[in-house]
């Protein structure tokens, strides 16, 4: 925890007055939203987006002012987790089921900083099952056009039955083992009807903080 609360306090030095900031979801970014709390608290004039209903509830309990879509162009700074970070910084997100959502606040994102501890940067991205939200219609088609891409598929389950994203989608975890080419399988994933989305970030992140288990913390450059 340590490690990833050092990450999100970095970050978050990033953040001025009169920014429109995109709220991550999961543990780190937990500690993002928790910061910034404080510092709204302190003063911090900010309004915000979240990337999930856990994180737009979290922002309402710290008071950080949410501002709706219709009256933005563009996000100044996302800060967000990731399950894996490759040397390219490309990413594989959505373990915590929230791809969908975190990609479109990333993609209108000035910048994009993803906060993660040591576990989480890897060579290659693949150790880490690909999550995919598809629609629920005809899943059980579009999950064998994802097996054909090369990859183990399993449906998200939760409460024994279909986790379902607050988008009313389904996820399904990808198991590929390695992934080389995240560019090229991005593309092929999202080719697929029934595909809305998948939790490759290529080519998105502005930064990455890294948070290690002997408390130092470091920009990645
Ligand atoms: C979220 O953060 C997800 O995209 C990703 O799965 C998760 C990482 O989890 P944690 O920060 O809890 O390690 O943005």
């Amino acid at each position: 925890m340590e490690a990833k609360k050092a990450a999100a306090e970095l970050a978050i030095m990033d953040v001025h007055d009169g920014m429109i900031v995109g709220l991550g979801t999961g543990s780190t970014a937990y500690w993002a939203i928790q910061g910034l709390g404080l510092r709204v608290q302190n003063g911090l004039n900010i309004q915000a987006v979240a990337t999930s209903v856990a994180s737009e509830n979290l922002a309402k309990e710290l008071g950080i002012p949410l501002i709706p879509f219709a009256d933005i162009t563009e996000i100044d700074i996302t800060i967000d987790g990731a399950d894996e970070v490759d040397a390219d910084w490309h990413l594989t997100k959505g373990g915590g089921g929230a791809l969908l959502r975190e990609k479109i606040v990333a993609f209108s994102s000035k910048k994009l900083i993803v906060v993660v501890d040591e576990s989480k940067v890897v060579e290659r991205l693949g150790t880490f099952p690909l999550p995919v939200e598809i629609v629920q219609f005809g899943y059980e088609l579009t999950i064998r056009n994802l097996q054909a891409l090369g990859c183990e598929p399993q449906v998200r389950m939760a409460d024994n039955q279909p986790y379902v994203t607050d988008n009313g989608n389904y996820i399904i975890d990808c198991y590929f083992g390695s992934i080389p080419n995240p560019a090229e399988l991005h593309q092929a994933m999202n080719s697929i009807p029934g595909v809305v989305e998948n939790g490759l970030f290529v080519g998105m992140a502005s930064q990455v903080i890294v948070g290690y288990r002997d408390g130092s913390v470091k920009r990645l450059v």
